[in-house]
C-alpha cells in the first residue's frame, strides 16, 4: 500500500506536487533525499520479495519432504553478520546527507570563511502569530502575510512567535522549521527560480491555523531593491 503511494507519487511528478519541484538550493536537497531514501527502499523491497519468493518454493511442502523440519539458521554466522550490517549500513548511508541537509537548511553566515556570503546574504526577521506571519528586512520595511526575496541570492531568515508554537515552511523553498515563542529559530535557502511560492504555517496551532498562510515572492534584484525601499523613504538615509 505505502509503495503503490510512494509510486504514485513519483509518476505524478508532473502535477501539483509541490514538495518535489524544488525551487531554491535546500528544496533540492530535500527533493534528493526523498529520491535518495525511496531508492533505498525500493532495493529493499525488491531483494526482500526475491528471497520471499525464493523460499516459498525452496520449502514448499510437497509428499516427500512431509516430515521434513529445516534447520533454523541459528549456527548461521555469515547470516547473523549479514542482517546486522546491512540494515546499519543503509542507515549509514541514509542519515549522513540527511544530517548534513538539515544542518546546512539552519546555518547562516558565521565564523570563518562566511564573510563574502555574509555580504551577499540578505536577513529577515519572522514573527509569526495567531493567525499572519510579519516580516521585517533590514531597513526597516515591514510586511505581512508578503515575503518578497530576490532571486539567486541567499536569505537568513531569523524566526519567532509571538504567542504559540508555529512552523514556517514554503514547501518549493525549504524544509519545515519550528517558530517558538521567546527562541530563535533559523532557516536559510537561495531561491534559484523567480515565481510566487505558497507558504503556510505546518503546526496546528489554533481555530484559524489554515488561514495562516503567507506567498513568496520571488523577483529579480531590480525588482526586489525597488519594492524594499518603497514605504520606508521617510526612515531612510
Ligand atoms: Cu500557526
Amino acid at each position: 500500500m505505502r509503495i503503490f503511494s510512494l509510486l504514485s507519487l513519483f509518476l505524478l511528478t508532473g502535477c501539483n506536487l509541490r514538495v518535489l519541484n524544488p525551487k531554491s538550493d535546500t528544496a533540492e536537497k530535500i527533493t534528493n533525499l526523498i529520491y535518495l531514501s525511496f531508492g533505498l527502499m525500493m532495493l529493499v523491497f525488491v531483494v526482500v520479495m526475491i528471497l520471499f519468493v525464493h523460499f516459498l518454493k525452496k520449502y514448499k511442502e510437497t509428499p516427500e519432504r512431509l516430515n521434513e523440519i529445516p534447520g533454523d539458521g541459528k549456527e548461521s554466522k555469515r547470516l547473523e553478520v549479514t542482517w546486522t550490517v546491512l540494515p546499519i549500513l543503509l542507515l549509514a548511508v541514509l542519515a549522513v546527507p540527511t544530517v548534513k541537509a538539515t544542518y546546512d537548511m539552519t546555518s547562516q553566515v558565521s565564523g570563518d570563511g562566511g564573510e563574502a556570503e555574509a555580504e551577499d546574504a540578505i536577513t529577515i526577521d519572522v514573527v509569526g502569530r495567531q493567525y499572519n506571519w510579519e516580516f521585517t528586512y533590514e531597513n526597516g520595511k515591514k510586511s505581512v502575510n508578503e515575503l518578497v526575496l530576490p532571486v539567486n541570492q541567499k536569505a537568513n531568515f531569523k524566526l519567532t512567535s509571538e504567542d504559540v508554537i508555529h512552523s514556517f515552511w514554503v514547501p518549493k523553498l525549504s524544509g519545515k522549521i519550528d517558530v517558538l515563542p521567546g527562541e530563535e529559530t533559523r532557516l536559510s535557502f537561495t531561491p534559484r527560480g523567480a515565481g510566487v511560492y505558497q507558504g503556510k504555517c505546518a503546526e496546528f496551532c489554533g481555530a484559524e491555523h489554515t488561514q495562516m498562510r503567507f506567498e513568496t515572492k520571488v523577483v529579480s534584484q531590480t525588482e526586489f531593491q525597488q519594492w524594499l525601499k518603497n514605504g520606508v523613504e521617510e526612515e531612510g538615509e
